[in-house]
């Protein structure tokens, strides 16, 4: 019997989703470049199953079923395409290749249609969840060739996570890149749902001076409320663990973050579009500061800076921080779709916003129950262009303003850095204001640069120009927006 799906590559993301596809029932052909991974692989994790292995590419494209359905996870890159080369020769038309990497989407649209051309299609997945969720159910985003998702579509499906509901946290999200870029923005949102956390744990330290235990308590609490989520739970624990001196381990982290870049994708794709994807940047950013360790060390000890204890009843801060901290992480995830809608409209890609949340429900590093009233609001309304329209998320935010307001000005006052909850709060603030001092800018740029204003009074797109100093010309320049 021929196998169900090839997997190449048996790192830690390969071997983990080749077993739970073998308790699902699949037979897995699995193959690696370094081929002496393949027994190891077989005589370890895999040894008394039904899984497969194969010694060269030749010999996988044998063992498997027509049409074959091979699935990379290997480095993204230029390894994909080299694998893909590879193949290439031994392939038939209507073959399938997923790769199930974290590539950057325009990679994965050109993929598409170069393998389109010659009869092959391919799917470019995006995969969260880690080494845990590979095992046990991930979050997968399919995009790429719709007419492969049929074929596919019951292996993912049967890997993946699911919803309280049942519902698997795995469907076609588009063409093209399409499930790359939303895996992407997936990244994005967890750089800033990670720095929200930062900035209330921050608050709690160093304004409020509590201990790790009562943080850990505090994080716990929340758990329980419209914050829970697998990163608020992680905060908990690793606040309560201790080293081998029984102090907290936290403690003793340099902090100093690193990153891999799909944050920093996120945010040049937002900037490309015209989204104004704050909070996102500001946690890329804020990652960006924090790696200037010696710089701060100096620039600390040349300013004086200290921070100010944050004087005041604690629970009354400790409530006004948590809706501080969900006011912004709706702000975070409402400009997330405004940049998917944003993209899918530029490319075409017809994306189901709803569907997307549910995607992210289970599996994935944001997963929460947060999600599923995100789900909600775009099954309520497909269109809704902002997220905090939608009458449980306006709710919520009009309940936090005054507590969210003064969490951010306190934290101004007493020196603490939180540019996630404050930028968060100062584009809630601009979105909603109906004038903004945008007349002025105009009015600066048609002065040096005769770059003409629209009026109030005329007809929108209507587009005038005035010699400001008497000096100028009449002449205008022409009008484009970038
Ligand atoms: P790695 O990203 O470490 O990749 C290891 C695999 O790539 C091995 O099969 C290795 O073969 C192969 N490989 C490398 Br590295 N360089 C190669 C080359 N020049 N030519 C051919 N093969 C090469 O593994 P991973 O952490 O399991 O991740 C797999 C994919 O899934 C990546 O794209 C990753 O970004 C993505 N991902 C990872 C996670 C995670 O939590 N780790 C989560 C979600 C997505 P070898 O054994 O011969 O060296």
């Amino acid at each position: 019997m021929k196998g169900d799906i090839g997997v190449i590559g048996l790192a830690v993301m390969g071997q983990n989703l080749i077993l739970n596809m073998n308790d699902k029932g699949f037979k897995v052909v699995a193959y690696n470049r370094t081929v002496s991974k393949v027994d190891d692989f077989l005589n370890s994790a895999a040894k008394n199953t039904n899984i497969i292995g194969a010694y060269s590419i030749p010999d996988l494209v044998e063992k498997l079923e027509k049409p074959r359905k091979i699935m990379l996870m290997v480095r993204a890159g230029t390894v994909v395409d080299d694998f893909i080369a590879q193949l290439l020769p031994h392939l038939e038309e209507g073959d399938i290749i997923i790769d199930g990497g974290n590539a950057n989407f325009p990679d994965s649209t050109r993929r598409t249609h170069e393998l389109a051309a010659k009869g092959i299609r391919f799917i470019g997945a995006g995969v969260s969840g880690g080494e845990e969720g590979a095992r046990n159910g991930p979050s997968i985003m399919p995009g790429g060739s719709e007419e492969a998702w049929p074929f596919v579509k019951p292996i993912l499906q049967a890997i993946s996570a699911k919803t309280p509901q049942g519902e698997p946290c795995c469907d076609w999200v588009g063409r093209d890149g399409a499930g790359h870029f939303v895996k992407m923005v997936h990244n994005g949102i967890e750089y800033g749902d990670m720095q929200l956390i930062c900035e209330a744990y921050q608050f709690m330290k160093d304004g409020l001076g509590m201990s790790a235990d009562e943080m850990q308590q505090t994080f716990a609490a929340w758990n329980k409320t419209e914050l829970n989520s697998y990163l608020i739970e992680i905060t908990a624990d690793i606040l309560a663990y201790k080293d081998s001196d029984g102090l907290p381990l936290v403690d003793k982290i340099l902090d100093t973050a690193g990153q891999k870049g799909t944050g920093k994708w996120t945010g040049i794709n937002a900037l490309d579009l015209g989204i104004p994807l704050t909070l996102i940047s500001e946690a890329v950013f804020a990652r960006c500061v924090s790696a200037f360790k010696q710089q701060r060390e100096t620039a600390a000890a040349l300013f004086g800076h200290t921070v100010e204890t944050v004087a005041g009843d604690r629970a009354e801060w400790l409530e006004a921080l948590r809706l501080a901290l969900l006011a912004s992480k709706i702000i975070s995830y409402a400009q997330g779709f405004m940049l998917i809608r944003e993209a899918g409209e530029a490319n075409g890609w017809e994306l189901n916003y709803g569907n997307t949340a549910l995607l992210w429900r289970e599996g994935c590093i944001i997963r929460s129950a947060f999600l599923g009233n995100i789900r909600d609001a775009y099954k309520a309304d497909p269109d809704l262009v902002f997220l905090g329209s939608d009458s449980y998320f306006k709710n919520i935010l009009q309940t936090a303003l005054p507590s969210w307001r003064k969490v951010a000005a306190k934290a101004i006052e007493c020196g603490l850095p939180m540019p996630c909850m404050t930028s968060a709060l100062t584009f809630l603030d601009g979105y909603t204001t109906a004038r903004l001092p945008a007349n002025l800018l105009q009015a600066q740029r048609d002065y040096f640069g005769a770059h003409t204003y629209e009026r109030t009074d005329k007809p929108r797109g209507e587009f005038s120009h005035t010699n400001w100093t008497g000096t100028g010309g009449d002449t205008a320049s022409t009008t484009y927006d970038v």
